[in-house]
Protein backbone atom coordinates (compact mmCIF):
# COMPACT_ATOMS: atom_id res chain seq x y z
CA UNK A 1 0.00 0.00 0.00
CA UNK A 2 1.30 3.61 -0.46
CA UNK A 3 -0.52 7.03 0.67
CA UNK A 4 -0.17 10.03 -0.59
CA UNK A 5 0.48 13.20 1.21
CA UNK A 6 -0.77 16.52 -0.64
CA UNK A 7 0.88 19.37 -0.34
CA UNK A 8 -1.05 20.99 1.98
CA UNK A 9 -0.54 18.08 4.20
CA UNK A 10 3.19 18.73 4.11
CA UNK A 11 2.74 22.55 4.23
CA UNK A 12 0.57 22.10 7.25
CA UNK A 13 3.09 19.94 8.90
CA UNK A 14 5.89 22.42 8.22
CA UNK A 15 3.86 24.93 10.22
CA UNK A 16 2.13 23.93 12.51
CA UNK A 17 4.23 20.96 13.57
CA UNK A 18 1.10 18.54 13.24
CA UNK A 19 -1.38 17.50 10.91
CA UNK A 20 -4.26 14.50 10.52
CA UNK A 21 -3.18 12.05 8.22
CA UNK A 22 -6.87 10.30 7.56
CA UNK A 23 -6.97 6.44 7.12
CA UNK A 24 -3.09 5.71 6.86
CA UNK A 25 -3.96 2.77 8.14
CA UNK A 26 -6.03 0.32 6.17
CA UNK A 27 -8.78 -1.66 7.96
CA UNK A 28 -7.79 -5.04 7.44
CA UNK A 29 -4.26 -3.52 9.17
CA UNK A 30 -6.57 -2.35 12.13
CA UNK A 31 -6.85 -5.97 14.10
CA UNK A 32 -3.86 -7.34 14.07
CA UNK A 33 -2.03 -4.21 15.05
CA UNK A 34 -4.81 -3.90 18.14
CA UNK A 35 -4.16 -7.24 18.90
CA UNK A 36 -0.19 -6.12 18.98
CA UNK A 37 -0.93 -3.24 21.42
CA UNK A 38 -2.92 -5.31 23.68
CA UNK A 39 -0.20 -7.74 24.07
CA UNK A 40 2.36 -4.68 24.32
CA UNK A 41 0.15 -3.62 27.34
CA UNK A 42 1.86 -6.49 29.50
CA UNK A 43 5.46 -4.78 29.23
CA UNK A 44 4.54 -2.31 32.09
CA UNK A 45 2.01 -1.51 34.01
CA UNK A 46 3.36 2.93 33.75
CA UNK A 47 1.65 4.63 30.80
CA UNK A 48 4.87 5.78 29.30
CA UNK A 49 6.75 2.70 29.29
CA UNK A 50 5.49 0.24 26.82
CA UNK A 51 7.95 0.90 24.38
CA UNK A 52 10.06 -0.76 21.59
CA UNK A 53 6.91 -3.47 21.35
CA UNK A 54 8.11 -3.46 17.21
CA UNK A 55 11.41 -5.30 18.61
CA UNK A 56 9.82 -8.80 19.52
CA UNK A 57 6.05 -8.44 17.72
CA UNK A 58 6.17 -9.32 13.62
CA UNK A 59 3.42 -6.70 12.95
CA UNK A 60 4.62 -4.06 14.64
CA UNK A 61 8.22 -4.61 12.99
CA UNK A 62 6.37 -4.47 9.87
CA UNK A 63 4.28 -1.71 10.97
CA UNK A 64 6.94 0.22 11.64
CA UNK A 65 10.22 -0.61 9.11
CA UNK A 66 8.71 -1.89 6.14
CA UNK A 67 5.24 -0.86 5.62
CA UNK A 68 4.26 2.35 4.00
CA UNK A 69 4.89 4.71 6.99
CA UNK A 70 8.50 5.07 6.44
CA UNK A 71 7.97 6.92 2.57
CA UNK A 72 5.11 9.15 4.10
CA UNK A 73 8.05 10.49 6.97
CA UNK A 74 10.11 11.03 4.22
CA UNK A 75 7.60 12.75 2.45
CA UNK A 76 6.89 14.91 5.80
CA UNK A 77 10.82 15.57 6.61
CA UNK A 78 11.81 16.13 2.97
CA UNK A 79 14.54 13.30 3.46
CA UNK A 80 16.22 10.93 1.30
CA UNK A 81 17.17 8.39 4.51
CA UNK A 82 14.34 7.37 7.49
CA UNK A 83 15.53 5.77 10.68
CA UNK A 84 13.08 3.66 13.17
CA UNK A 85 13.77 5.58 16.50
CA UNK A 86 11.40 3.80 18.54
CA UNK A 87 7.76 2.49 19.12
CA UNK A 88 5.33 3.43 21.96
CA UNK A 89 2.01 2.23 23.49
CA UNK A 90 -0.92 4.75 24.92
CA UNK A 91 -3.89 3.08 26.18
CA UNK A 92 -5.95 5.25 28.13
CA UNK A 93 -9.17 2.95 29.49
CA UNK A 94 -12.83 4.33 29.52
CA UNK A 95 -13.29 6.65 32.41
CA UNK A 96 -9.66 7.01 33.28
CA UNK A 97 -8.63 10.08 35.39
CA UNK A 98 -5.09 11.18 34.12
CA UNK A 99 -4.40 13.81 30.97
CA UNK A 100 -1.13 13.46 29.77
CA UNK A 101 0.46 16.76 30.54
CA UNK A 102 2.01 19.29 28.21
CA UNK A 103 5.67 18.64 26.63
CA UNK A 104 7.73 18.58 23.89
CA UNK A 105 9.14 15.13 23.46
CA UNK A 106 13.03 16.12 21.71
CA UNK A 107 14.39 16.97 25.61
CA UNK A 108 13.75 13.48 26.10
CA UNK A 109 15.53 11.40 23.13
CA UNK A 110 19.43 11.36 22.80
CA UNK A 111 18.99 12.57 19.28
CA UNK A 112 19.73 15.83 17.64
CA UNK A 113 18.69 17.70 14.40
CA UNK A 114 15.60 18.88 12.53
CA UNK A 115 14.06 15.63 11.23
CA UNK A 116 12.48 14.34 14.39
CA UNK A 117 8.99 13.01 14.47
CA UNK A 118 6.02 10.80 15.32
CA UNK A 119 3.29 8.85 13.31
CA UNK A 120 0.55 8.84 16.37
CA UNK A 121 -1.81 5.80 15.08
CA UNK A 122 -5.51 6.00 16.14
CA UNK A 123 -6.64 2.37 16.90
CA UNK A 124 -10.16 3.23 18.42
CA UNK A 125 -12.51 5.93 17.01
CA UNK A 126 -11.55 9.29 19.24
CA UNK A 127 -13.74 11.96 20.53
CA UNK A 128 -13.32 14.59 22.20
CA UNK A 129 -14.22 12.61 25.82
CA UNK A 130 -12.00 10.21 25.03
CA UNK A 131 -8.23 11.58 25.13
CA UNK A 132 -7.57 13.03 22.05
CA UNK A 133 -4.12 14.60 21.53
CA UNK A 134 -3.67 18.15 21.45
CA UNK A 135 -0.67 20.24 19.63
CA UNK A 136 -0.04 24.23 20.30
CA UNK A 137 0.50 25.22 16.30
CA UNK A 138 4.18 26.12 15.00
CA UNK A 139 5.14 25.60 19.00
CA UNK A 140 7.97 23.26 16.84
CA UNK A 141 9.27 26.76 15.02
CA UNK A 142 10.02 27.89 18.50
CA UNK A 143 13.08 25.94 19.13
CA UNK A 144 12.36 25.41 22.64
CA UNK A 145 13.36 23.00 24.94
CA UNK A 146 11.18 21.92 27.66
CA UNK A 147 12.50 20.04 30.76
CA UNK A 148 11.82 16.60 31.02
CA UNK A 149 9.00 15.10 33.89
CA UNK A 150 9.02 12.11 35.52
CA UNK A 151 5.39 10.36 35.09
CA UNK A 152 3.26 8.79 37.86
CA UNK A 153 2.13 5.61 36.44
CA UNK A 154 -0.95 6.82 35.09
CA UNK A 155 0.77 9.50 33.24
CA UNK A 156 0.34 12.52 34.75
CA UNK A 157 3.83 14.91 35.69
CA UNK A 158 5.43 14.37 39.34
CA UNK A 159 8.41 16.40 39.01
CA UNK A 160 10.83 17.44 36.65
CA UNK A 161 13.71 15.56 35.67
CA UNK A 162 17.08 17.41 36.37
CA UNK A 163 17.86 18.68 32.25
CA UNK A 164 20.48 20.05 30.30
CA UNK A 165 21.30 23.67 31.87
CA UNK A 166 19.49 25.10 28.45
CA UNK A 167 16.27 23.59 29.07
CA UNK A 168 13.23 25.48 30.56
CA UNK A 169 10.61 25.22 33.07
CA UNK A 170 7.40 23.88 31.79
CA UNK A 171 4.95 27.25 31.38
CA UNK A 172 1.85 26.15 32.61
CA UNK A 173 -0.04 26.10 29.12
CA UNK A 174 -3.35 24.84 30.31
CA UNK A 175 -3.33 28.92 32.01
CA UNK A 176 -2.16 30.08 28.25
CA UNK A 177 -4.83 28.39 26.47
CA UNK A 178 -5.92 31.94 24.80
CA UNK A 179 -2.57 33.27 23.92
CA UNK A 180 -2.17 30.50 21.33
CA UNK A 181 -3.79 28.41 18.85
CA UNK A 182 -4.66 25.01 19.86
CA UNK A 183 -5.17 21.86 17.32
CA UNK A 184 -7.56 18.88 18.76
CA UNK A 185 -8.85 16.75 16.28
CA UNK A 186 -11.43 13.72 16.13
CA UNK A 187 -10.16 10.88 14.73
CA UNK A 188 -11.32 7.49 13.46
CA UNK A 189 -9.24 4.28 14.26
CA UNK A 190 -7.27 3.90 11.10
CA UNK A 191 -6.33 7.66 11.08
CA UNK A 192 -2.72 9.07 12.14
CA UNK A 193 -1.69 12.40 13.15
CA UNK A 194 1.85 13.41 12.38
CA UNK A 195 3.86 15.70 14.45
CA UNK A 196 7.13 17.25 14.97
CA UNK A 197 9.44 16.22 18.08
CA UNK A 198 9.46 19.55 19.58
CA UNK A 199 5.34 20.47 18.97
CA UNK A 200 4.73 21.40 22.45
CA UNK A 201 1.34 19.11 22.90
CA UNK A 202 -0.73 16.92 25.56
CA UNK A 203 -3.67 14.59 25.84
CA UNK A 204 -7.07 14.96 27.43
CA UNK A 205 -8.05 12.87 29.54
CA UNK A 206 -10.69 9.50 28.70
CA UNK A 207 -14.03 10.54 30.62
CA UNK A 208 -15.96 8.17 28.20
CA UNK A 209 -17.73 5.33 30.15
CA UNK A 210 -17.48 2.58 27.48
CA UNK A 211 -14.76 3.76 24.57
CA UNK A 212 -11.10 2.67 24.69
CA UNK A 213 -8.33 5.46 23.47
CA UNK A 214 -5.56 2.87 22.13
CA UNK A 215 -2.89 5.21 20.84
CA UNK A 216 0.29 3.64 18.60
CA UNK A 217 3.19 6.06 18.35
CA UNK A 218 6.20 5.15 15.99
CA UNK A 219 9.29 7.65 16.06
CA UNK A 220 11.20 8.45 13.20
CA UNK A 221 14.13 10.34 12.10
CA UNK A 222 15.61 11.82 8.82
CA UNK A 223 19.05 12.00 7.41
CA UNK A 224 20.07 15.25 9.28
CA UNK A 225 19.99 13.38 12.48
CA UNK A 226 22.72 11.61 14.85
CA UNK A 227 23.05 10.30 18.59
CA UNK A 228 23.12 12.56 21.55
CA UNK A 229 24.38 11.79 24.62
CA UNK A 230 23.11 13.92 27.54
CA UNK A 231 21.50 14.29 31.20
CA UNK A 232 18.09 13.94 30.32
CA UNK A 233 18.28 10.88 28.08
CA UNK A 234 15.71 8.25 28.63
CA UNK A 235 17.74 5.41 30.00
CA UNK A 236 15.41 2.76 27.58
CA UNK A 237 16.21 4.90 24.48
CA UNK A 238 20.09 4.85 24.98
CA UNK A 239 21.36 3.07 22.37
CA UNK A 240 24.78 1.28 23.06
CA UNK A 241 25.73 0.68 19.66
CA UNK A 242 26.43 4.31 19.30
CA UNK A 243 28.39 7.10 20.21
CA UNK A 244 28.24 10.88 21.10
CA UNK A 245 27.40 12.42 17.41
CA UNK A 246 27.15 9.42 15.26
CA UNK A 247 24.57 9.01 12.46
CA UNK A 248 21.52 6.75 14.27
CA UNK A 249 22.10 3.74 11.38
CA UNK A 250 22.14 0.83 13.74
CA UNK A 251 20.09 -2.21 14.63
CA UNK A 252 18.48 -0.97 17.71
CA UNK A 253 17.27 2.34 14.79
CA UNK A 254 17.17 0.82 11.65
CA UNK A 255 17.01 2.80 8.21
CA UNK A 256 13.74 1.96 7.13
CA UNK A 257 13.86 3.77 3.98
CA UNK A 258 16.93 5.11 1.98
CA UNK A 259 20.41 4.70 1.38
CA UNK A 260 21.95 2.55 4.52
O1 LIG B 1 -1.09 9.55 23.72
C1 LIG B 1 -0.74 10.22 24.67
O2 LIG B 1 -1.40 10.34 25.70
C2 LIG B 1 0.55 10.94 24.66
C3 LIG B 1 1.27 10.86 23.37
C4 LIG B 1 2.56 11.60 23.42
O3 LIG B 1 2.80 12.41 24.27
C5 LIG B 1 3.54 11.31 22.40
O4 LIG B 1 3.31 10.45 21.53
O5 LIG B 1 4.61 11.95 22.42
Amino acid sequence: MSYPISEQQCANFARDGAVVLPGLLAEHELEATRASLDRALDRSDNYFRRLRAWEDDPHLRYLCCDSHLPAVVAVLLDTSKVNLFYDQVFTKEPASAAATPWHNDQPYWPVRGAGVMTLWLALDDISMESGPLEFIAGSHRWDRWFKPFVAASDGSAEREYEAEAHFEPLPDFDSQRQQHSILCWELQAGDAIAFHALSVHAAKPNISSTRRRRGYAVRYAGADVSYHEGPANNPRLLNPDLQHGDPLDSKQYPVVFGAN
